[in-house]
This record gives structure tokens, sequence and C-alpha cells, in this order.
């Protein structure tokens, strides 16, 4: 760890309290010059340090750069050594876990963004993804799976991310079948669950999960004003959620489906509502009965067929409801 990163821990151990200079350099063995060097970097970068003379450096409360020693200082004992890769601006952080991945980057690998350019959504859409106000993070996940229980995995990162919500905002998160996570109606959050198959066994080896969550995020784009909001946490750290998501992930992937499912059902927005969707490319409609364990929607049409969806894009009809 370099010297700067050794500061940046100790800071983060002791947000928003003084830590003196002196102290700093005898616990890391340099110079109290070395340190005021360092954090003058910091501040460079962004870190909001405050340095007192009489007192030495604080790091603000509201400081909210994503930051190495920032995640792990949240992350569950278990959890603590996993890789962590953090940019500043990216095309997709998807994309790139995809790259790491095929380089060899480790189970549970943690890629994070300031901001993305090229955000991907599902189906070729786009997620809107300014820099510093927003989580862009993109977990590799080592499995040796059929699509159906890859495909589970954006079920059980759905309420891996409400729950993480759930500790710091008061308001329910909802699911919106299958990847949206709402606040009032209004979309917070999208994951796109990507995967990476062998060819021979045919079965699914890495799973790509990226989660994109609005959390201070303001002036949406004209053709999202409607249907988009963010949880609007000023005073989390978003070290924290990106340490705390990655944690309920891993942490729920070891939980049954059923517990899983259970969860995700008494989230979800869909049950018993009058959808729209498209099976094989023709438009259908029906009502929503249930979600089975497989995460599958099961919806039954006013000619009495019943379907389950696996995945696509639905539609819910009843108005005031979010659409996409
Ligand atoms: P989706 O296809 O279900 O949703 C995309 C749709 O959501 C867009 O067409 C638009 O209507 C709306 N939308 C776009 N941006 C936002 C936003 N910031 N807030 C609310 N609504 C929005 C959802 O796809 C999956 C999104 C995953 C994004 C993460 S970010 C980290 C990782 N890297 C990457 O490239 N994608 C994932």
């Amino acid at each position: 760890m370099s010297l700067k990163e050794s500061i940046l821990k100790v800071l983060e151990e002791n947000r928003d309290q003084f830590v003196s200079g002196q102290e700093l350099a005898e616990r890391l063995n340099v110079s109290r010059a070395a340190v005021w060097k360092a954090v003058k970097k910091l501040r460079q970068e962004g870190h909001e340090i405050i340095a007192s003379p009489n007192n030495g450096y604080r790091l603000e409360y509201l400081s909210d750069i994503l930051s190495e020693p920032g995640i792990r200082l949240y992350l569950s004992p278990e959890n603590k050594d996993l890789p962590i890769f953090i940019f500043d601006e990216v095309e997709s952080t998807n994309s790139l876990a995809k790259k790491l991945a095929a380089e060899g980057a480790q189970n549970g690998s943690i890629i994070v963004a300031e901001g993305q350019s090229k955000g991907r959504g599902r189906m070729g859409r786009s997620c809107y993804s300014p820099s510093g106000t927003g989580l862009y993070m993109s977990m590799i996940l080592s499995v040796h799976e059929d699509m159906n229980s890859a495909l589970f995995t954006t079920i059980y990162a759905g309420v891996a991310v409400c729950r993480v919500i759930n500790r710091f905002v008061d308001k329910e998160a909802k699911i919106k079948w299958v990847n949206d996570i709402l606040i009032d109606g209004k979309k917070v959050c999208g994951i796109l669950t990507e995967s990476i198959s062998d060819f021979e066994s045919g079965m699914v080896e890495t799973v790509i999960l990226g989660i994109g969550l609005n959390i201070k995020t303001e002036n949406f784009p004209d053709e999202i004003r409607e249907i988009a909001d963010s949880i609007s946490v000023y005073h989390i750290p978003r070290n924290r959620f990106v340490a705390e998501i990655a944690n309920e992930v891993l942490c729920l992937k070891h939980q049954s489906r059923k517990t899983v499912i259970e969860e995700y059902k008494r989230r979800s927005i869909m049950l018993g509502k009058e959808i729209e969707y498209s099976d094989k490319g023709r438009r259908r409609s029906g009502k929503v009965l249930d979600i089975n364990d497989n995460g599958h929607l099961i919806v039954k049409e006013e000619s009495g067929r019943v379907t389950a969806l696996m995945y696509g894009e639905v539609v819910v009809k009843k108005a005031g409801l979010y659409k996409s």
C-alpha cells in the first residue's frame, strides 16, 4: 500500500476526527513533511481533508471519493481481501469486469467507477451514469451453473440492493421484475447481469453483476426525468454502499432460494398486476399470478393460457406505477 493509501486508511478509520501529523508520521514511519505531501495529493484527488496546524488532519464526514481503504473498511471479515479496482471515468464497469475476468480476476472482485460514459442497460439500452453522484459497480462471480441458476443472480442481487438501501432509507425499496429497484414508484437502481459460458460444458462459468444506483444523482435527462429518482442519502459515503452491497450479494448467494424469493416477492410491485410483455416477438398481456422459486414471472392471459417468463421486458398497465 502506498503512503497516500496508508494515510487515507487511517483517516477513514477516524473519519470526522483529527489525527495528528506526528501520530501519522510515527505510525507510518515517515517524516511529517512526507505526510503533508501525501495529504496534499489526496486533497488534489478531491478528498476533503481539513489540515489544522494544532490538531492535524481530519477526513470530512461528507467526503465522498471512491477509495480502496474506504471500501475495505466496511467489507465484512470474510471479504476483507477481495480485489478492488477503482476507476475515475470508464465506458462501462461491466465491460471492464468482463475484460478483467478474462484476464483471470478472482471471484468476488469489485470494480467501481466514479462515472461511466457508456453505462449499459439491458437489450442495448443505456444507463445514465454522471460522475461522482451514483454508484456504478460490477462484481465478478465465479460460478459453475446452468443458465437458469445464473439468471437467479439478478433476483438475489435485487434483494441485496434493497436490503442495503433500507439500512439508510426508511421508505421500502420495491422491485419491478426483474431488475428495477424503485422507491415511491420511481427507479433508483438497475441491475445488469451478464454471463460468460464455457462452450464445451455449456455451463455458465462467470457472472458479471452490474449495479447502477442513483445515490444523489440530479438533473436526469428529459427522457427519464419522470421515471427516475435518486435515494438522496447525502451522509453515507458511496464507499460504504459498495462494501455493503458486496457483502450482502456474497452472503445471499449462500442462502436458500426460498428465503431469497420470499423477500423478493414481498418487495415486488408485480403480484396481481395487469401487464404487457413480449413473448417470442408477440405483444401479449395478462395478469401476474406469482413469481416462482426460479424467479420466473407467472402470467395468466385472458384466454386462460399460463406462461412462465424467464426474462424480458414487462410494462405494468395500471396508471401511476412505473413504466419503462
Ligand atoms: P434496463 O435496460 O432495465 O434499464 C435501462 C433503462 O432505464 C433506460 O432505457 C432508461 O429508460 C432508464 N435509465 C437509464 N439510466 C437511468 C438511471 N440512471 N436511473 C433510472 N433509470 C435510468 C438496467 O437496464 C441495468 C442498468 C445497469 C447499470 C450498471 S452500472 C454498472 C454496470 N456497468 C454497466 O455498464 N451497466 C451496469
